[in-house]
């Protein structure tokens, strides 16, 4: 498991690594070491191939997110439980998601 050896980041690590996502409309909620978006889709066919091409990569990663899916939403939430943080394993799967899986996104 690479979880086990995760690094909680330092504000300084997260101001760095989190500004491209920021910049994507990831969020950090006040109070919660957490990370999350919710995507719009045109329709729930979309919402949930997006839904299930991020959760064959989470099992690539051994790295799962927290989510929801209404209709044409997926809200998403990232953080590492082994570190009760953020950490890369967490910058990783949420660049994978905007990199490779948003081909549908509105
Ligand atoms: N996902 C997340 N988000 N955080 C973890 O700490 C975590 C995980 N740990 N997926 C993994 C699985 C761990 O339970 C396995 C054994 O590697």
């Amino acid at each position: 498991s690479t979880a086990g050896k995760a690094h909680r980041l330092s504000a300084e690590e997260k101001y760095q690594l989190l500004s491209d996502l920021r910049a994507m409309g990831w969020n950090e909620p006040e109070g919660q070491d957490v990370t999350f978006w919710q995507f719009h889709f045109k329709d729930f066919r979309r919402a949930f191939g997006f839904v299930v091409r991020v959760a064959l990569q989470a099992e690539k990663l051994d790295h799962h997110p927290e989510w929801f899916n209404i209709y044409d939403k997926a809200h998403i939430t990232l953080s590492t439980h082994a570190c009760a943080g953020l950490s890369e394993l967490d910058i990783n799967l949420a660049s994978f998601i905007e990199g490779k899986s948003l081909p549908s996104k509105k």
